[in-house]
C-alpha cells in the first residue's frame, strides 16, 4: 500500500483513498492542505515538468500558462453520463448508463493510470466553509494543473477537513488524465452515490470536478430531493441612487454573455444617477429559501474560469483588471515577452509568439485550406479568483449569500422574443425558463437560425429527469412566501440587415434598471399575450441615442413567429412523454389561445 500523511480521522475518506489508489496505483498521495507554502511547491513542480510555463512576474505576477491536449479542449458532452439504475431517471435530456456498467467501463481506463504519477488528495468546499449552503467534495486526481485550478475555483484545504469532521458527507470524486484519450474518455456522475469519475481528459469542465460535475449535474439532483434550487446562472447585486441593491440571478446558454453581465460598468447616462453593480458570480446560483421565506443564493465557488476571447477593456473592464495577477491562463496565446494574447484582446495584435497548439505564430498565417489560424483557441480560458474583481460584492463569505429580487431567463434569438418580458405568475415563469432557446450562429453546426431548446440553460448540466426538474422548480414556487418575480430577456434581436438593433453590453442596465423597479412595484406594465412589458418611457434612455421606434419594435411581438414558436416548443415538450408536468402543458395551451385570439 502507498503511504501517505493523513490529514484527517475520517475512517469512510480514509478507506476510499485507500481503494482509489489501490485502483490507479500512483506512486505517491499527497494531500491539498491548502496553504501558500504547499501552492507555491507545487507550482515550482508543474513548471520543471513543463506542465505549466511561469508568466513575466513583473507584467503578470502570480500568472500561469498551461496548454491542454489538441483534442482536449471543451466539455466532450457525448462522453459524459448520468449513471442511474433506472433510465428514466435521468431523462431524455441525458445519455445514461447503468451505474455498474459505468463504474466497469471506467474502472478499466483508472487501472493503473497513476502509475509513476503522484495522487492528489483536494478537499474542497463549494459555498464558504460551513455555510448550511455548501457542499463538501474531494478531488483524487494525478494533474497539478488541476491541483492549482482547484485552488482557486474552490475553497480548499484543512479548514474544509476540519468541516468534514470524522463522518461528515462529501462528494467522492475521482480523475486521472490516463492517456488523454478520446477514446478512453468518460465523465460519468453517480447521483445516487454521491460520486464523480472522470477519465482521459485534462480540461476544466471535464476535471474541475467541483464546477459542472458536482456544483450543478450532482448538486441539481441533490437540490431536488432537499428543496433548493442548484442553477446555471449569475448573480449579481444592482445598487440604486438610493443604496439599495437588488439582487437579481440570470440563466443564459453558452456565449450570450453570462460573465459579461454579472461585471457590468454602469453606462455614462445611468452611472451620473448613482449606479453600482455588484458581482457575486459568473456561471452558477445555489439558491435556497430562508427562514424568511424568500429565496437567497450563494456563489458556489471562488473564482472565475472564463472564456479568453472577445474580452478586452471596452468589452469587460472589470474582467481584465481581475486576471492581471494570481491567474492562469489555458490555451490562448503565448508572447516573446512573456505575457499573453488572445483575439479580441487589448492593445495590438503581436508580430509574433506560440499559439495555443505550441506552433509559432504570426498574424495572418493560414492553414493548408487558406483558413485563418488563430493565435488562441475560442475556447481558452482564464482561471482567476473572484476577490480581484473590482467589482466583487462584500457579502461573498456570507454564509445566506444574497436576497434574490428576480430571476432572469434569455437566449440569442434574431426574432421573435422582446427585449424583456416579465412573467404573470411564477408558474408562468418556470413555463418561461422551461421554453427557453438559443440560435445557433453561422460559427455552429447545424442549420443557421434554427433553434435549440435550452430549458433554463441546464440541458446539459440537469442532473436527471428534466420533466421531473421542471416539476421541482413549479414546487418550490409553493414553497415560498415572497417569491422572486421572473423575466425573460433578449439582447440580441436584429432588424430586417441583420443588425442588432440593441447596443447590449453595459446599456443592459436600462433594462435591469426596469426589473427591479418592477419588483419594488415603482413601476407599472403593458399587458401582452405572451406577458408584462413596459411602458416605454419607464426605459431610462439618458445617454443613449436609439430612435423611439427602434425601442418600439424591440418590443414588438408578431402573431406569425409566436405561432411558429408554438409548434417549436411542442415539438420538445413532446420529447418527455407523460412525465412532462400538467402545469407546463397548461401554460402552453393558456399561451396558445392567448396568442390565436390576436389580430395579426
Ligand atoms: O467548459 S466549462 O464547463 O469548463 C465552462 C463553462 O462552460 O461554463
Ligand atoms: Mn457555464
Amino acid at each position: 500500500m502507498v503511504k501517505q500523511d493523513l490529514a484527517t480521522k475520517h475512517q469512510e475518506l480514509i478507506k476510499w483513498t485507500r481503494q482509489m489508489s489501490a485502483l490507479c496505483h500512483p506512486d505517491k498521495i499527497v494531500w491539498i492542505d491548502g496553504s501558500e507554502e504547499q501552492k507555491q511547491r507545487l507550482t515550482r513542480e508543474a513548471i520543471a515538468t513543463g506542465e505549466v510555463i511561469e508568466l513575466d512576474p513583473e507584467k503578470l505576477p502570480g500568472c500561469l500558462y498551461h496548454r491542454t491536449a489538441l483534442n482536449d479542449v471543451a466539455r466532450t458532452e457525448h462522453l459524459t453520463y448520468i449513471c442511474t439504475k433506472k433510465q428514466k431517471d435521468a431523462g431524455p435530456n441525458n445519455n445514461w448508463m447503468p451505474p455498474k456498467e459505468g463504474y466497469a467501463k471506467a474502472r478499466h481506463y483508472f487501472r493503473g493510470a497513476m502509475k509513476g504519477r503522484t495522487m492528489y488528495v483536494i478537499p474542497f468546499s463549494m459555498g464558504p466553509v460551513g455555510s448550511p449552503f455548501s457542499k463538501i467534495g474531494v478531488e483524487l486526481t494525478d494533474s497539478i494543473y488541476v491541483v492549482l485550478n482547484m485552488l482557486i475555483m474552490t475553497r480548499v484545504g484543512s479548514t474544509v477537513l476540519e468541516k468534514l469532521g470524522t463522518r461528515g458527507d462529501f462528494t467522492k470524486g475521482l480523475h486521472s488524465k490516463a492517456d488523454l484519450d478520446v477514446n478512453k474518455r468518460l465523465i460519468l456522475h453517480f447521483p445516487e452515490d454521491n460520486a464523480i469519475w472522470s477519465v482521459g481528459s485534462g480540461y476544466g469542465g471535464n476535471v474541475l470536478l467541483g464546477k459542472k460535475c458536482l456544483a450543478l449535474r450532482i448538486a441539481s439532483f441533490m437540490a431536488k430531493e432537499e428543496n433548493w434550487l442548484a442553477e446555471h446562472m449569475l448573480i449579481m447585486g444592482v445598487e440604486d441612487p438610493s443604496g439599495y441593491i437588488g439582487y437579481v440571478a440570470a440563466a443564459f446558454p453558452s456565449a450570450c454573455g453570462k460573465t459579461n453581465l454579472a461585471m457590468l460598468i454602469p453606462p455614462e447616462g445611468l452611472k451620473i444617477k448613482g449606479y453600482r453593480i455588484w458581482t457575486v458570480g459568473d456561471d452558477i446560483a445555489w439558491m435556497r429559501i430562508d427562514t424568511d421565506g424568500s429565496l437567497w443564493a450563494v456563489n458556489p465557488e471562488s473564482g472565475f474560469f472564463g472564456v479568453a476571447p472577445g474580452t478586452n477593456s471596452k468589452t469587460n473592464a472589470n474582467a481584465v483588471a481581475t486576471i492581471q495577477k494570481n491567474t492562469i491562463y489555458t490555451n490562448v496565446l503565448l508572447k516573446k515577452d512573456g505575457t499573453v494574447w488572445w483575439e479580441g484582446a487589448d492593445g495590438p495584435v503581436p508580430s509574433e509568439g506560440t499559439d495555443w497548439t505550441g506552433k509559432p505564430w504570426k498574424p495572418g498565417m493560414v492553414d493548408e485550406s487558406g483558413n485563418h489560424i488563430r493565435g488562441a483557441h475560442p475556447n481558452s480560458r482564464f482561471t482567476a479568483p473572484l476577490s480581484q474583481c473590482p467589482s466583487i460584492t462584500n457579502r461573498l463569505e456570507h454564509h445566506h449569500g444574497v436576497p434574490i429580487s428576480a430571476i432572469i431567463f434569455g437566449g440569442r434569438r434574431a426574432t421573435t422574443a422582446p427585449l424583456v418580458y416579465e412573467a404573470t405568475t411564477w408558474q408562468h415563469g418556470v413555463f418561461i425558463g422551461a421554453t427557453m432557446a438559443s440560435e445557433r450562429t453561422a460559427a455552429q453546426y447545424g442549420k443557421q437560425g434554427q433553434i435549440r431548446r435550452d430549458p433554463m440553460a441546464m440541458l446539459p448540466f440537469c442532473g436527471y429527469n428534466m420533466a421531473d426538474y421542471f416539476d421541482h422548480w413549479l414546487h418550490m414556487g409553493k414553497l415560498m412566501t415572497r417569491v422572486p418575480k421572473i423575466f425573460h430577456v433578449n439582447w440580441f434581436r436584429t432588424d430586417e440587415k441583420g443588425n442588432f438593433m440593441w447596443p447590449g453590453f453595459s446599456e443592459n442596465l436600462r433594462v435591469l434598471e426596469w426589473i427591479i423597479n418592477r419588483c419594488r412595484s415603482k413601476v407599472d406594465v403593458v399587458r401582452t399575450p405572451i406577458g408584462y412589458i413596459p411602458h416605454l418611457d419607464d426605459i431610462d434612455m439618458t445617454g443613449l441615442k436609439l430612435p423611439k421606434d427602434t425601442l418600439k419594435r424591440l418590443f414588438e411581438i408578431k402573431k406569425q413567429e409566436w405561432l411558429a414558436e408554438l409548434e417549436d416548443q411542442k415539438k420538445f415538450f413532446d420529447t418527455f412523454g407523460k412525465a412532462l408536468p400538467k402545469e407546463i402543458w397548461a401554460e402552453y395551451k393558456a399561451l396558445e389561445k392567448r396568442i390565436k385570439g390576436t389580430c395579426e
